[in-house]
């Protein structure tokens, strides 16, 4: 078996994705990937196109942690979020046609079932406390046993989670963003939903990065009472010694890992247990090659996995998720969204939602597809992430 083809396909239903096809030259043998980077679609379609797409022509499909190699450390230059992007494209490509032609789902190859679903978490996020509570209340009444939650922050534009925003122009939207009011209004909005709720409903928060490692710890601490099922990505990616401040102060479970783009980044958090959930991007990490792996060294420290799964990634990563979510003894929680009509009208097969959990397709391979002429209709259009930027006008992180 040979690739004859690699087409990659940049598409906004909605929002823009990258998706790629890996053509066999078996007769109607092809896989789907997804290379989406939020806000670098095109730098990502450009290596793929112009540097990686040449080198898999006429390779073996079949010999998948080969490829992967060879595009990571044959090629020299390594890492960072667009080439570790777009061999995620690839990679779960090649999985999906693993999967086509052993005529099996994904998960079986990857060991088959260690549970039926994957547990499974939805967005909450309001203005105020009342409006927080009640988007809790509409996703409990969905089914979902485990909520994240997000509230504006008084005083600050447009903080992340608590209200939408439009995320189109040719700069990118600002919004300003201070810890202090922050950092007073998230344990009173724990409180609040508690008191309200009860302590049935797993709740959790999402901290985008946005704290020093003294003011992580302190809402880490004020937030033990409220048992949070894990306090999300509290510090920035880079220094992971930071986390040794939170860990030492707080018994307040904490997540990371949305910003990694390899395995030796979640190492060190891995091997000094300074987390308690490892929470990466199969989409931006090198697909699941890399995650399977992350996932077995985290089972060693007794972490649990909840990959990262929000909208700018494609329901093609999102299968794969789900896929290695039900066949992997540390599963924790996985994150999912709803995606709107053309989304699945472009790429049919995300995973089903039900009762608070999300199912893995049967069909053979990852169980997702491209419909090329759907994504035709819908073509590229510039999108960026909001800046953040603190009151006095410096560049905070998003
Ligand atoms: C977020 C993401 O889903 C999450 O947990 O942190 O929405 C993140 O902001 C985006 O993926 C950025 O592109
Ligand atoms: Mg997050």
């Amino acid at each position: 078996m040979k690739i004859n083809d690699v087409k990659v396909i940049v598409t906004c239903p909605g929002r823009n994705y990258v998706l790629l096809k890996i053509v066999t030259d078996e007769p109607g043998l092809y896989g789907v990937g997804d290379a989406t980077l939020n806000g670098r679609e095109l730098a990502v379609a450009a290596a793929l196109q112009e540097h990686i797409a040449p080198l898999l022509i006429g390779r073996d499909p079949d010999r998948i942690e080969d490829i992967w190699q060879y595009i990571f450390r044959g090629t020299y230059w390594r890492g960072g979020p667009v080439l570790m992007t777009a061999l995620a494209g690839v990679d779960l490509a090649l999985w999906d046609i693993k999967g086509k032609r052993a005529n099996l789902p994904v998960y079986s190859l990857l060991g088959g079932l260690c549970r039926e679903g994957a547990l499974c978490y939805t967005h909450a996020g309001g203005r105020d406390f009342a409006e927080v509570e009640d988007s809790v209340c509409q996703a409990a009444e969905r089914g979902f046993k485990v909520v994240r939650a997000q509230v504006s922050i008084p005083g600050c534009k447009g903080t992340y989670g608590g209200t939408g925003g439009a995320f189109t122009g040719h700069y990118p939207p600002e919004e300003i963003w201070e810890p202090a009011p922050y950092l007073r209004t998230i344990p009173r909005l724990f409180a609040h939903l508690r008191e309200r709720l009860g302590d049935e409903i797993e709740l959790f928060h999402d901290v985008h990065e946005r704290l020093t490692p003294i003011q992580a710890a302190r809402l880490a601490k004020e937030l033990e009472p409220f048992h949070l099922f894990f306090l999300e990505d509290p510090l920035r990616p880079e220094h992971k010694e930071s986390f040794r401040v939170l860990r030492h102060h707080s018994t307040t479970p904490i997540a990371m890992g949305e910003l990694f783009h390899t395995r030796w980044e979640c190492l060190p958090l891995l091997t000094e247990q300074l987390i308690d959930f490892i929470r990466c991007d199969l989409g931006h990490i090198g697909g699941l090659t890399e995650a399977r792996k992350i996932a077995a060294i985290a089972e060693s420290y007794y972490v649990q996995t909840a990959w990262h799964g929000p909208g700018d990634i494609a329901p093609v990563t999102h299968a794969a998720n789900v896929h290695l979510d039900v066949a992997i003894p540390n599963f924790g929680v996985q994150e999912m969204v709803f995606f709107p009509e053309a989304v699945h009208e472009v790429m049919p097969g995300a995973p089903e939602c039900r009762q608070g959990a999300l199912w893995p397709s049967e069909a053979p391979g990852l169980g997702c597809d491209i419909d090329e002429e759907a994504a035709r209709k819908y073509p590229y259009s510039p999108a960026y992430l909001p800046t953040t930027r603190r009151a006095d006008g410096s560049v905070h992180d998003w």
